[in-house]
């Protein structure tokens, strides 16, 4: 059985003992999958996965499959679950920690623990379709370091339904990062990184952050020319609920504000800040308070 356990405490150890071991056998492509209370998804989730991934007209290209399940200790049977599709032969694996929660870090350890050449990171819930996975892992090679399922791409149309104040939040938040990366779905958390890719930003990563393809994209130094980019419909959640909470936002600015002082430097940050700022007050004071209150 392949279940690692992170321990922080002398319980944790007790049951470690009994129940760790050292992953064994090789792939050539890694999912990884942060999980947290996921346990009704994740049968669902990997049976599909890996019929869409054997039955892929180009799956001789792809060679050998391995899922990692990155799970914050949910003791929602989903260790049981992750038991009984090794013992039918899936080679997946669950890592359960205990002494850390989060997703973006769920998501680095998942990377870290990969034996693929060709990673890909994707929700537990169905919203990122499984059988659009071999695209995304096709999608890396020499070229191309780092695969962003979009869901802005052509052919989908997913926020045309959204209220419109939910629309100008989003095409908000996509226009804030474009200085950063040409990506057209940075906050996307379908995406797929080369092994090598990842090492150039491993030591600079933010597993804290709020959106972990656009912190790697800034950090591995992938220039957009060697961003790949795969549309997919983003689905419905099948089972269970949302983790997200109200804090996104806020969030989402802190991880800008690092990531900027990364790639620009502190004093050109400042620099564009304070012209904003003069902008901003001189619009402000010429153009909306004499068209409010005179
Ligand atoms: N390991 C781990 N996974 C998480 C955590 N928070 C969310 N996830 C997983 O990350 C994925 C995306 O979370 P979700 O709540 O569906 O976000 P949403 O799709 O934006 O509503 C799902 O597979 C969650 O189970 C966490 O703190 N730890
Ligand atoms: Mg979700």
């Amino acid at each position: 059985m392949s279940i690692a356990l992170d321990m922080d405490s002398a319980k944790n150890r007790k049951h470690a003992s009994t129940s760790a071991s050292a992953p064994s056998g090789s792939a050539s492509c890694s999912v990884i999958v942060p999980a947290f209370r996921e346990n009704a998804n994740l049968r669902p989730l990997v049976t599909r996965l890996f019929q869409a991934f054997s039955s892929h007209a180009s799956s001789s290209e792809l060679g050998d499959l391995e899922v990692i399940i990155v799970d914050d200790n949910s003791r929602d049977g989903s260790v049981e679950t992750v038991e009984l599709l090794q013992s039918t032969g899936y080679n997946v694996r669950i890592v359960v920690r205990t002494a850390e929660r989060g997703l973006s870090s769920a998501v680095v350890r998942g990377f870290r623990e990969a034996r693929g050449a060709r990673m890909i990171c994707m929700d537990a819930d169905l919203q990122h379709p499984p059988e659009a996975v071999p695209s995304l892992l096709l999608a890396l090679n020499d070229h191309k370091s780092f695969v962003l399922g979009t869901r802005y791409g052509e052919g989908v149309a997913m926020d045309k339904d959204w209220p419109l104040h939910r629309q100008i939040i989003s095409s908000g938040a996509r226009m804030l990062a474009r200085p950063l990366t040409s990506a057209s779905d940075p906050m996307s958390g379908f995406f797929g990184i080369t092994s090598s890719a990842f090492k150039n930003a491993d030591h600079n990563i933010n597993a804290q952050g709020f959106k972990i393809a656009l912190d790697l994209l800034v950090k591995s130094g992938v220039p957009n020319s060697a961003i790949a980019e795969i549309p997919f419909s983003f689905g419905i959640r099948q089972e269970g609920e949302s983790k997200l909470d109200g804090k996104v936002m806020i969030n989402y600015l802190e991880q800008l504000a690092e990531l900027y002082r990364f790639k620009f430097g502190t004093l050109p940050c400042i620099f564009v800040l304070i012209l904003a700022l003069i902008l901003a007050l001189y619009i402000w004071s010429h153009l909306v308070y004499p068209l409010l209150f005179s």
